[in-house]
């Protein structure tokens, strides 16, 4: 018997046990992320469950939107919710506040349930200094300024993967515990990939650097292979190809949506918040993406994010052209 190899399989990194272990780095801390963390966790779970009992998708939107919205409140851990699924934000209870602002995204492509794609949860957590006085402007910051931030993505399996600003890891549920195992630990972003994933309908109405940027990827001339297209159309499962098989996902800006499709506050900075912790770029187009800093809880940007080498080519091409203009 291989004694190492069963120790190592009986001794269960438990995504709560890994947050606990990090916050004794953090003397400061009094497990008020842990709890926070619980409730997200509840939250996924749910929504895993629902979508494998094949709940149809208006029905699993309203319903996602409510666990996590309850999941937080009842956690006592939160003051400010922003959701996709809310135009308004929600201001906590002051009897029930504590300090963190939790955005999020409840059911990321549910235009794919009904056959059975790949969708997810994302999330990204800010800290106030005062839970007494909150404001939006709590929410409205650049994201680096995010504590934590993950995704959940339910596919062949549920996988949460999940950055407190020290890397990034990820968990599998374990259907039969119940627990979110680690089983990606310290996830790195090849330095430079083999594939591109964007919405190609969209093609004739890019800009410049964005299309030059696809030529290459499809004819490059420094005698590299053509890069391969994978496009799933649900943010989450293209962003964890990317994540652990590098490459890049963009979804740019063009004439008819000046601002890209995606959403600053829940898709755009929680995704680039684990790219740059995982050791790849993230880049509106103009910047790097968590240095914007949002006007409007449901504002979009354009995204370019992947593995550092290809984020750089695709800056490079902006950089250009700026400077012929
Ligand atoms: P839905 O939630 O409406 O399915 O939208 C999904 C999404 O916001 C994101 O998850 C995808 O990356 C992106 O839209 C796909 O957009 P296109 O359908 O325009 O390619």
């Amino acid at each position: 018997m291989d004694h190492a190899a069963d120790a190592h399989r009986t001794d269960l990194m438990t995504i709560t046990r890994h947050v606990l272990n990090e916050q004794t780095k953090h003397a400061e801390s009094r497990g008020d992320f842990s709890i926070l963390l619980n409730h997200i966790v509840l939250g996924c779970k749910f929504v895993c469950s629902a979508v494998n009992k094949g709940e149809e998708q208006k029905k699993l939107d309203v319903l996602s939107n409510e666990v996590f919205v309850k999941a937080l409140i009842s956690s006592g851990r939160t003051c400010i919710l922003v959701s996709e699924e809310d135009v308004e934000a929600t201001f906590v209870d002051p009897a029930l506040r504590g300090k963190y602002c939790v955005v999020f995204d409840p059911l990321d492509g549910s235009s794919n349930i009904d056959c059975g794609v790949s969708i997810g949860t994302i999330f990204g957590i800010y800290m106030v200094k005062d839970a007494n006085e909150v404001t939006i402007n709590n929410v409205l910051q650049p994201g680096k300024n995010m504590l934590a931030a993950g995704y959940c993505m339910y596919g062949s399996s549920c996988t949460l993967v999940l950055s407190t600003g020290n890397g990034v890891n990820g968990f599998t549920l374990d259907p039969s515990l119940g627990e979110f195992i680690l089983t990606h630990p310290n996830i790195k972003i090849p330095k430079k990939g083999k594939i591109y994933s964007a919405n190609e309908g969209n093609a004739k109405n890019w800009d410049g650097p964005t299309a030059k940027f696809i030529e290459k990827c499809k004819f490059p001339k420094d005698g590299s292979s053509p890069k391969s297209l994978r496009y799933i159309g649900s943010m989450v499962a293209d962003v964890h190809r990317t994540l652990l098989y590098g490459g890049i996902f963009l979804y740019p800006a063009d004439k008819k949506s000046p601002n890209g499709k995606l959403r600053v506050l829940y898709e755009v900075f929680p995704m680039s918040f684990l790219m740059e912790q995982a050791g790849g770029q993230a880049f509106t187009g103009k910047q790097r993406a968590l240095d914007l800093v949002p006007t409007k809880i449901h504002q979009r940007s354009p995204i370019f994010l992947g593995s550092y080498d290809d984020v750089e080519e695709i800056k490079a091409l902006y950089a250009a052209e700026e400077s012929h203009a």
